[in-house]
């Protein structure tokens, strides 16, 4: 049995993890479920409630998106490594990493969601994508009390996510001030781990094309969050993370030669 990664197919934390292992090299099969009911698949791979989870191949199971990562970047050929070997560089990486995984990634999904959730329509046409038929004709059913749960959960409401709207621009600023020495990538020539993290993370406020799960509709988002994402897509962060899709998203999902 090859890797199988469990996930919820639109969740940014899961293209992180598909990036990570794509870019590396590593083929696995991915597992996509619908939100809340993934807890069970999850129980199932030997996770213990968030995705992405990776059921090794005859091994246990990774339940956290650094872990896969260092996973990946330990199977990687030396010409596809997603960390620097050792030393400074290694340490600022994970730094980084552990700063976008904390104070970026839950923000940017609150935001997203306050917006997302009062759409019927649009959050099932996401929960559908690569999901079993049968997990979202159940998700369909009982959508107002998983709305209700999940606004509950991640504790989605108008102040929540105008400080998460902060929190986020904070961090756009943080990454465009990193790039403004001109560097191609976080870490400077290199790219690796930390980029794929910021543009997997980003991404929900890009809607970059390349994106392998994910085609929306920009206009049927309504105006408040079409609004953010244009001003997304006109930062510095925002163009370099558009750029990474661009130029390394495809290239890291083409099996390798
Ligand atoms: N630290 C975890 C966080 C992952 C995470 O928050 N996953 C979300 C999906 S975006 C999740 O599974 N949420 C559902 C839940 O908490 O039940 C990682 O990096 O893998």
């Amino acid at each position: 049995m090859p890797h199988i990664l469990v996930t919820i197919p639109f969740s940014h934390f899961c293209e992180k993890a598909r990036w990570s292992l794509e870019a590396a090299g590593v083929p696995f099969v991915e597992e996509g479920h619908c939100p809340l009911v993934h807890r069970v698949a999850v129980r199932r791979a030997g996770g213990r409630r968030t995705v992405p989870v990776l059921a090794v191949e005859g091994g246990a199971a990774i339940d956290d998106s650094p872990l896969i990562v260092q996973f990946a970047d330990a199977k990687a050929t030396a010409d596809r490594k997603l960390w620097p070997a050792s030393g400074r560089a290694r340490d600022e990486g994970l730094e980084l990493e552990r700063q976008l995984d904390v104070d970026f990634a839950p923000h940017v999904r609150r935001f997203v969601y306050f917006h997302l959730l009062p759409r019927r329509d649009l959050a099932l046409e996401l929960f559908r994508i690569d999901a079993p038929p049968r997990e979202h004709a159940m998700v369909r059913v009982a959508f107002p009390v998983l709305r209700a749960l999940m606004r509950r959960f991640m504790r989605v409401h108008e102040p929540g996510m105008r400080r998460s709207h902060g929190a986020m621009l904070r961090m756009f600023d943080a990454i465009g001030e990193r790039l403004r020495d001109g560097r191609p990538y976080l870490l400077g020539d290199r790219f690796g781990a930390a980029d794929i993290a910021f543009a997997s993370f980003a991404a929900p406020m890009l809607q970059p094309p390349e994106h392998p799960k994910v085609r929306v509709a920009l206009e049927s988002l309504g105006a408040p969050y079409i609004a953010a994402i244009r001003r997304s897509q006109e930062h510095p962060a925002g163009l370099f993370a558009l750029r990474l899709y661009r130029e390394r998203r495809a290239a890291a999902a083409a099996p390798s030669a």
